[in-house]
């Protein structure tokens, strides 16, 4: 079996890890940023020195092919990641599986091995979701989800429009998304919760994903004096904002582990210390493995907002941002993970993605599956998010087997 140059991709991990960095010291490479363009063209600059064919789509999605004479009628195999991060982020998220999985074509490449599929690796655009929703958008336009003129307007966080960002940092595509149709895909990933480490498992085979809901919620109540207003003529936008949390975190507590909501932003108006809140503008994310339950989870949020409307006198409205159903992985690549994980001697244990991740949506096109490593203390979209190189290591080894089986490595 043909092994990686370990240190070149530990190497490119850690010096992708250090584009993008903000005055704070923060991480921050936001989908077609600076510092997006900066890792992109890192990783760009990488996949040519690998002598692989470079092609960007209509949404940024950036592509480094690796085919023959011989095999270029064949569908190819594509593995792939993404390296835009949220604000203040780890390293590893992401750009663990496109760097590796670049890593394991330029072996093979370099090995002189010959194949009878062609190799691709992807890194899509936006996969965070944080500056444009929804998340894993460029994979989603890949995959047909949503056409690459609507994700285009988007209008993002700050004003701006993707598409327009895209063309200022010169990753405005010249192919259409989906121009490839791989045969499979496969997503090497940290896991960026506590499972794998806690229960000392090397390797995760990732045989599903949960849903994933996102909305922005408005709430509109009346600007009054802090100190004037007693509570009784108080219509508070800020209070309800904070009863719709608490409702949510209700609903976790009561579902045994299996819905997860988080409030990541929140914005009041006029935001003075000393005046009760017209306006309460906020992000709820739920989640949940299974479908019916997370519609069960919109439902009772959607019935208790219209209950607050009336208990608070405020007016409240929502905006879809995002959804993604929970996904099932292939049974054969899961198969696939397992066994390279048991003839690398590596302990696996089969586990869900808490996270989104663009395989969600290459599950679309391909029989798809994802190969998990230990995030050490179970943090991640933190800058504190670690893996140990023996870990990233053993997760390309395993890497390495699967994806040359699927391609037919010769
Ligand atoms: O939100 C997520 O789960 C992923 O990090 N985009
Ligand atoms: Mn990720
Ligand atoms: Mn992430």
């Amino acid at each position: 079996m043909i092994t990686i140059n370990e240190k070149r991709v530990l190497d490119r991990i850690n010096a992708l890890g250090k584009v993008g960095i903000d005055a704070e010291g923060r991480r921050i490479r936001l989908a077609a940023d600076d510092g997006d363009k900066a890792g992109r063209d890192l990783v760009a600059g990488w996949m040519k020195d690998a002598g692989l064919r470079v092609v960007v789509d209509y949404i940024g999605n950036i592509f480094g092919i690796w085919e023959t004479a011989e095999n270029k009628k064949e569908q190819p195999v594509m593995v792939g990641s993404h390296i835009d991060t949220v604000i203040n982020a780890g390293q590893f998220d992401g750009c663990y599986g496109v760097l590796t999985g670049l890593e394991v074509i330029q072996s093979l490449k370099e090995a002189g091995c010959k194949t009878t599929r062609p190799l691709v690796v992807g890194a899509f655009t936006n996969e965070e979701g944080v500056r444009y929703s929804p998340d894993m958008m460029g994979s989603l336009v890949y995959a047909g989800g949503l056409s690459a003129e609507k994700a285009l307007a988007i209008v993002g966080v700050d004003g701006t429009v993707l598409g327009e960002e895209l063309k200022r940092i010169g990753y405005a595509g010249t192919v259409e998304p989906g121009f490839i149709k791989p045969c499979a895909f496969i997503e090497l990933h940290i896991e960026q919760g506590p499972i794998l480490e806690a229960e000392g498992y090397q390797i995760g085979a990732v045989e599903n994903l949960q849903g994933i809901s996102w909305q922005q919620i408005t709430i509109e109540g009346e600007q009054n004096h802090a100190g004037t207003t007693p509570i009784s003529y108080r219509i508070d936008a800020g209070l309800a904002a904070a009863k719709v949390i608490t409702f949510m975190r209700d609903r976790c507590l009561k579902s045994n582990g299996k819905t997860l909501s988080t409030t990541g932003c929140i914005e009041f108006k006029p935001n003075a210390i000393n005046v009760i809140p017209s306006k309460a503008v906020f992000t709820v994310d739920v989640r949940n493995p299974n479908e019916e339950a997370l519609q069960a989870e919109e439902k009772a949020l959607a019935e208790y907002l219209k209950e607050l409307e009336k208990t608070d006198k405020v007016k409240i409205t929502t905006k879809r941002l995002s959804r993604f159903k929970p996904v099932l992985f292939d049974e054969g690549i899961v198969k696939l993970v397992e066994k390279y994980a048991a003839k690398n001697h590596l302990s696996c244990r089969r586990i869900t993605s808490g996270a989104g991740q663009d395989a969600q949506n290459l599950a679309l096109m391909c029989p798809t599956a994802m190969i998990f490593i230990p995030s050490i203390n179970g943090i991640s979209h933190n800058p504190k998010e670690f893996c140990k190189d023996t870990d990233m290591l053993a997760g390309a080894k395993v890497f390495m087997e699967a994806v040359s089986e699927l391609a037919e490595v010769k």
